[in-house]
């Protein structure tokens, strides 16, 4: 569970707000969208197992480019151990 902040640009009115909330909860994973029209923030809660990439493109096929602001950093950071190569350790 985390939570990253975007930047969407494009959203004039509620029915945008409508657009960007139904397009970013249909992504597995998403628990809750918080949409400020006026700032054009969105605030995203949830588990991201893919990244943030299908949460940008949903946006960006609706029409409503977006930037990442904030948030919760690649998880797969944290697995490179100091596993050897190969084998089927914890960290594959
Ligand atoms: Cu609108």
């Amino acid at each position: 569970m985390g939570s990253i902040e975007l930047s969407v640009t494009g959203m004039t009115c509620g029915n945008c707000v409508k657009h960007v909330d139904h397009a970013i909860r249909a992504i597995t994973g998403v628990e809750d969208v918080q949409v400020d029209l006026a700032s054009g923030n969105v605030v995203v809660q949830g588990a991201f197992p893919k990244g943030f990439d299908p949460i940008i493109a949903a946006l960006a096929e609706e029409g409503y480019p977006a930037t990442v602001t904030s948030g919760i950093q690649k998880e797969s950071v944290a697995k490179t151990g100091s596993c050897k190569s190969g084998g089927s350790c914890c960290c594959n």
